[in-house]
């Protein structure tokens, strides 16, 4: 049989390396900013898959972290981490740094592909620092659907009808109990929509973040490079 041994990878094999270099990348960046005896939050998705082990590896033996799901959970202890309630940590946090599934050119986020948005936004809100990574391909000219959203059991289809439309995602409820589901409308300007999901009856938490909650993007590029995008949050 004749191997063939001038092919490399394919166009999409070296699409997808170049992601997760991007992903590895910001996640390493990220993990330099945190100090012995911070508290941290811990995001969740393949990008913050690359952060915990580059978090651990730095040996920092005073910090004490929050997860946000608990897939987070589950590898940040295997690696060591050691991982507390937000009660336990009188609700604050020091940095938070998660993923992010779009950034658009004013600094919104759009999050919960994973559908750990709600505990997400918590984690993010309580920290006085939030750095999002991502690769580059998450920077987007203009955001767009779906939106993530989490939905009370009770009366979801009321929720749904006034969001409409929508979509319930064929997955299992958040660790929290709630339906999530995807709005798949138009966004033409984020704040209105985010106002419009937030005052919907019903909705949990949605996967609009504004500009005010992040710190800093942290943009791991093609070139192999790391891009630091300012957020509206001041690092203090
Ligand atoms: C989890 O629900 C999400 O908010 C993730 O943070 C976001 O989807 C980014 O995930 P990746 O790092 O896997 O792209």
């Amino acid at each position: 049989m004749a191997i063939d041994s001038a092919s490399g990878p394919s166009p999409a094999e070296s699409e997808h390396e170049l992601i997760e270099q991007g992903k590895r990348l910001a996640a390493e960046a990220a993990a330099a900013l945190v100090r012995d005896e911070m508290t941290v939050g811990l995001g969740t998705g393949s990008t913050v898959a690359y952060l915990l082990p580059a978090l651990a590896s730095r040996k920092l033996t005073g910090l004490r972290c929050v997860a946000t799901s608990p897939a987070t959970e589950r590898q940040a202890l295997e690696l060591g981490l050691p991982v507390l309630s937000l009660e336990a940590l009188d609700g604050h946090l020091d940095i938070a740094i998660d993923g992010a599934d779009q950034v658009s050119p004013q600094g919104w986020l759009i999050k919960g592909g994973g559908g750990a948005h709600t505990r997400e936004k918590i984690v993010a809100a309580a920290a006085s620092r939030f750095v999002v990574i991502v690769s580059a391909e998450k920077l987007v000219k203009d955001l767009c659907a779906p939106v993530p959203v989490e939905l009370l059991r009770f009366g979801v289809a009321a929720s749904l009808a006034a969001l409409s439309p929508i979509e319930l995602r064929k997955a299992p409820p958040s660790p929290d109990g709630g339906l999530i589901a995807d709005y798949l409308g138009p966004i033409d300007d984020p704040a209105d929509l985010s106002d419009r999901l937030a005052g919907t009856p019903g909705v949990i938490e949605h996967g609009l973040f504004a500009p005010e909650m992040v710190s800093e993007v942290l943009v791991g590029d093609r070139a192999g490079e790391v891009r630091r995008l300012d957020g509206a949050k001041p690092v203090l």
